[in-house]
């Protein structure tokens, strides 16, 4: 069975620490792919919420104090349960706040995934590179020694996302080339498939890079049929048909499009 079938029929509980911006689409991506979304961040019941999910997604896009103390003792809960906790450090690098908080989080949380744009997760490992705000700048670097750093550092497998996505563990590297650029055009792409890697790691062993990898392919496939649906239309109706294919892509389909590269 693959993990998309086993997401579809286990439908994880996925907690949500995430940004204003995205929570809507987000519990809405959830929705279509199978998986069944709580969106939680208040600090009188994280620690409650940590204890019945099956993932957690933290995601720092509208940080305040309140959201890192959130963030902090949610962690912690779905760490003591062994709980998977995928963290998306949006922004990290736009603000020395964002940097810092960012680092804090991965020092006081056992993450299972680091996923963000190369310039954040620069960023959380302390190296530099261009930022504009929620978005990755143009860089120079090597974007998969990067991801491969970050993840030894860190101790958990690292996504860095973009017209290709790396996935690594710090041993073990995929590429992932699905995928459409016109995903940059809608808002909260990236933090849904935070919340969509947390799914799929929700029905793996503890630290699956496989399933990681799945998600992710998964992910791109959905938006590449979107795409060619809503060709001679805008982000407004990629939007739209991106949410109908979250729930229409089969394995097969997956299986047939899937443009994985294992790297050594
Ligand atoms: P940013 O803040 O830099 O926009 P993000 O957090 O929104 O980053 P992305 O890097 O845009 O996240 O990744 C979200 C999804 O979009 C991923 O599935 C990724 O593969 C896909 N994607 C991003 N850019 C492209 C591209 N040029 N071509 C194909 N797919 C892309
Ligand atoms: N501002 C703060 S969070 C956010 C914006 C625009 C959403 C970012 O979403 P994504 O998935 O990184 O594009
Ligand atoms: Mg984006
Ligand atoms: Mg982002």
């Amino acid at each position: 069975m693959t993990f998309l079938q086993k997401v579809r029929q286990k439908r994880p509980l996925v907690h949500n620490i995430t940004n204003t911006v995205v929570t809507n689409f987000t519990a809405n991506g959830l929705l279509a792919l199978g998986a069944s979304p709580f969106m939680a961040d208040g600090i009188e019941e994280v620690a409650d919420v940590a204890k019945i999910a099956d993932a957690a997604l933290f995601n720092m896009g509208t940080l305040n104090e309140s959201i890192v103390n959130s963030i902090l003792i949610a962690g912690k809960s779905s760490n003591e349960r062994n709980v998977p906790i995928v963290f998306d450090p949006v922004g990290a690098g736009a603000t020395s706040y964002r940097t810092a908080i960012a680092q804090l989080i991965t020092q006081e949380i056992k993450l299972t995934v680091l996923r963000g744009n190369v310039a954040e997760v620069a960023h959380v490992i302390g190296e530099s590179w261009s930022i504009k705000g929620v978005d990755a700048g143009a860089g120079e670097g090597n974007v998969i020694l990067l991801a491969q750093k970050a993840a030894q550092k860190l101790g958990c497998i690292v996504v860095i996302t973009g017209a290709d996505d790396v996935i690594t563990d710090g041993q073990t590297t995929y590429l992932v080339s699905n995928g459409h650029p016109i995903l940059t055009k809608v808002t909260g792409c990236g933090c849904l498939l935070g919340s969509v890697i947390a799914a799929f790691l929700s029905v793996a062993e503890q630290q699956s890079i496989e399933s990681v990898t799945e998600a992710v392919a998964f992910y791109g496939i959905a938006a590449e049929i979107a795409a060619e649906k809503t060709e001679a239309q805008g982000p407004g109706s990629f939007q739209i048909e991106f949410l109908n294919h979250l729930a229409l892509v089969t394995p097969e389909i997956v299986q047939l499009r899937a443009n994985i590269q294992k790297i050594q």
